[in-house]
This record gives C-alpha cells, structure tokens and sequence, in this order.
C-alpha cells in the first residue's frame, strides 16, 4: 500500500494522509512510515487520538526508548505513570508544575549533550494556545550541502565538546542550577559535528546550543565558527514551523534535524505536550578515505 503524503515544507516535513494511528498497524506499514521519515526527516500526524501507552507502543516499534533523566531538581520531567513519556508543559495541578516549562525554547536536537543522543522523538500536542507556541524544524542536511567546500573541508570530521555543565544555565535559564550530582551524571561529550546518518549514509551539520569548542581549533576562532554554523543550520530556507492543533503528533529524526519551541505567552496561555523519545547509538562521521571518527568522552 502506498501511503499518501503532503509536503509540509521545501525545507523538509511530510504529512501522513488517511492513517489513524490508534487503530491497528501492519509491519509493512511502519516500514513505509520509516522509510518516508528518512526521507522527510519530520512526519506529521493528524487527530491522533490515544492514550499515554498507545503512544509508548507507537514509538516503539521503531526503535527502543529512552527514558529522559530529570533535569533541574524538584521539576518533574516524566509522566507519573509512563516514564517513557517526557511532559512538556506549563500547567500546574495544585499549584505543583505536572511537567518541564520552557522545554527546548532554544534550537538543538534531543540529547545533543549525552554520550548516545536520541534517534528520534515523537511530540504528540495535548493542549496548545491559539495562534502561539510553534515549533520550527531545520533540516541539517541541508545546512551540511549547502556550506561553501572550505567550511566543509575544515569541519569535516571535527569534534566539538557539548557541555551540560556549562551551558544549562544558558540554555534553561528557569531551571535551578545544576547540582553536582546531576553535573557528575552529565559529563561533557565530543561530537562529530558533521555526522554521518547511519540509515541514508548522508552527512549532516550535528552542532547546536550545547556545543562550546572545536577540536583543534584556538578558542577564539572556535566560538565565532560555532556561532556562524548554529546560526547556519537554522537559515529559514532550511526550516519549517509548525502550527500545532490539538493531536498532532511529530515525529522527527535527530540526527538531521534541529528544533526549537516558539517562545510564548505562558503566564496566558496553557500549552500540554507528552513527547517519547527513541534511543540513539554513537555518533560518527565517514570519511572520504573511509575511516570512522566517533564521539569520546570529554
Ligand atoms: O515543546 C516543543 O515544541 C518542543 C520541546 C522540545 O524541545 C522537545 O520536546 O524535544
Ligand atoms: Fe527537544
């Protein structure tokens, strides 16, 4: 069967037409959603209407899930009865916040700062304001071709160091800083900026809010080169925003895409969000002579 689909973008993005996904899906057609998520990098779902563990069952059948650690003390991440499924939202129950406010008001892809970054993530909208609280999605494999040779010829195969410890307060400035125990359970990792997709075998630009340093580059040409290339991958002609709707649920794909939550008026307005997340493997990139550079430790 061959499914129908809609572009939702030039940039990247697809629509899926005429499947619920809460009535009973074949292998045949998660392998036809799988392979128009490579190609399309983020897919949409219309009126998905299921429940926490539809959901879970959903996202697994492409790959195994990831639980999301905790960030920033006292905050609670994860549904209280579905750990698989990360809450995003600023709605208080009792006046205790049921989930993570500001969540990803800042482009990056998910678990850019782990040791294994997530594959991918499905972000299903429960409740969303009207007219705000989009989410925007660049396509990193377009920023990767589209760099001039020269930029390409000096990252190719770099590192960068992604730092949890230095950049939470940066990038959540919301949240409690860091304890040291969540410091410790978060240790800096070096990425291969340029990563090669272990699916397509294309190589795209993997650098985002987290990354502070280049190998082998002096600090002082680092952080302008890190500055040119985060601003780079997220040019309009590579994005597409979306304007959620009540069960929409996106999947996307990691590691060729960043995103970003739209910021918006949360003392107004209520936005609930539940998002799986698919477990990753190690980063790498191929080089043209064939080698293999991966992620380390930092
Ligand atoms: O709330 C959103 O639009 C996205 C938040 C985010 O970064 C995520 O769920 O991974
Ligand atoms: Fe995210």
């Amino acid at each position: 069967m061959a499914i129908e689909t809609r572009s939702l973008s030039d940039a990247l993005g697809a629509e899926i037409l005429g499947v619920d996904l809460a009535g009973p899906l074949d292998d045949e057609t998660i392998a036809e959603f799988r392979q128009l998520w490579l190609q399309h990098c983020i897919l949409l779902f219309r009126n998905v209407v299921w429940s926490p563990a539809q959901h879970v069952a959903f996202t697994r059948r492409f790959g195994a899930l990831h639980i999301m650690p905790g960030i920033g003390h006292d905050v609670p991440t994860n549904h209280p009865d579905h750990p698989e499924i990360m809450v995003v939202s600023n709605i208080k129950r009792n006046g205790t916040p049921i989930g993570l406010r500001r969540a990803g008001w800042g482009w990056h892809s998910d678990g850019e700062d782990k040791k294994l970054p997530n594959m991918g993530s499905l972000l299903h909208a429960l409740k969303v304001p009207p007219d705000q609280g989009d989410t925007s999605f660049a396509n990193t494999y377009k920023a990767y071709e589209a760099l001039p040779q020269e930029v390409r010829d000096r990252i190719d195969g770099r590192r960068g160091r992604f730092s949890r410890a230095e950049r939470h307060s940066v990038n959540y400035p919301n949240l409690p800083p860091l304890t040291n125990a969540e410091e410790r359970d978060r240790p800096d990792v070096w990425h291969p900026i340029t990563r090669t997709h272990p699916e397509t075998g294309r190589t795209a630009l993997f650098i985002g809010r987290w990354a502070v340093e280049i190998e082998g580059i002096p600090k002082d040409e680092g952080e302008p080169l890190i500055d040119e290339l985060t601003s780079h991958a997220v040019k309009p002609e590579f994005t597409y925003t979306h304007r959620w709707r009540a069960g929409d649920a996106i999947l996307w794909d990691n590691r060729c895409t960043q995103h970003r939550a739209q910021p918006f008026d949360d003392e107004t307005y209520e936005r609930h969000m539940q998002r799986t997340t698919l477990e990753g493997g190690v980063p790498y990139f191929v080089t043209r002579a064939g080698e293999q550079i991966e992620s380390m430790a930092g």
